[in-house]
């Protein structure tokens, strides 16, 4: 395996940047390894360096995002925008995260906040090394019913199920699963070694999938791609997917899908 080149190395570089390339921009997909991801900055985040993953200039139908937060770091005030959802995963550092009437909440690897439209939330890094989370914003689509309430929690509270029957599987729904007030799931999926669905499947949710630990070969489209721990996938609706793990390990990756909702027309 060919180790992500984070951080990015200075000096004279190896050879291999275009033959070691494994990044596809597609019309209804991309796969982009993180270490060609060019960094920028955010105005309502300081001390931050960010990666966009997906965003609507790529075809995505949401925002996502790879934030580093130094220590000291984060929303140096409160943060709300209106009609917007965000949704953050802590992929390693410690920090802390507050949100309109739920209480403050120390974060580790492994938590999570889902943050309302409309709500003021605030993030920093507490810690003394760099905090990175997965950040995720999202347009309410409203249906009538009243906007879901604040989640502040941790990946260890969620049990690991398996509606599917398949073998080798394990879910984590992070949002409440068939709750009709949320408009998209956030989902850990599980795979022991030999393990995939049943079928290349084809459908009109949109995925971010971020991969979390392990290693597999994703069809996308017409293609297969291997892909480790570190890469990001957007899937735009009806892109055929497939995934089978290799290697001796788990695989996990944390995945975006919107869902709940009719076609706009
Ligand atoms: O639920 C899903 O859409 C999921 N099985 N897709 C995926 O992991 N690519
Ligand atoms: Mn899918």
């Amino acid at each position: 395996m060919r180790p992500h080149q984070l951080p990015v190395t200075t000096g004279r570089f190896p050879p291999g940047a275009i033959g070691h390339n494994r990044g596809v921009v597609r019309p209804n997909y991309a796969f982009m390894p993180p270490e060609g991801v060019l960094i920028s900055r955010l105005p309502h985040f300081s001390g931050t360096i960010v990666r966009i993953l997906a965003a609507p200039v790529l075809g995505a139908q949401f925002a996502q995002y790879l934030l580093e937060i130094a220590p000291g770091g984060g929303t140096p005030e409160a943060f709300r925008e209106e009609g917007i959802q965000h949704f953050y995963y802590v992929l390693s550092g410690q920090g802390q995260f507050a949100m309109a009437d739920a209480p403050v909440r120390a974060l580790r690897p492994g938590s999570f906040a889902y943050v309302p439209p409309g709500t003021a939330f605030t993030l920093s890094n507490t810690g003394s090394e760099p905090l990175r989370v997965l950040g995720l914003r999202k347009r309410f689509e409203a249906i009538g019913l009243p906007a879901p309430e604040p989640i502040l929690s941790h990946r260890d509270e969620i049990p690991v199920t398996n509606h599917t029957g398949a073998e080798g599987r394990g879910f984590q729904f992070l949002l409440p699963w068939g709750d009709m007030r949320f408009d998209f799931e956030m989902n850990l999926m599980w795979f022991k070694p030999g393990a995939h669905f049943p079928d290349v499947e084809t459908h009109v949710m949109e995925h971010g999938l971020y991969m979390l630990e392990g290693q597999g070969l994703y069809f996308l489209g017409t293609e297969w791609h291997e892909i480790w721990a570190g890469d990001f996938i957007w899937m735009g609706g009806y892109c055929p997917q497939q995934f089978y793990p290799t290697g001796f390990a788990d695989a996990a990756y944390l995945l975006y899908k919107n869902v709940n909702r009719d076609v706009a027309l």
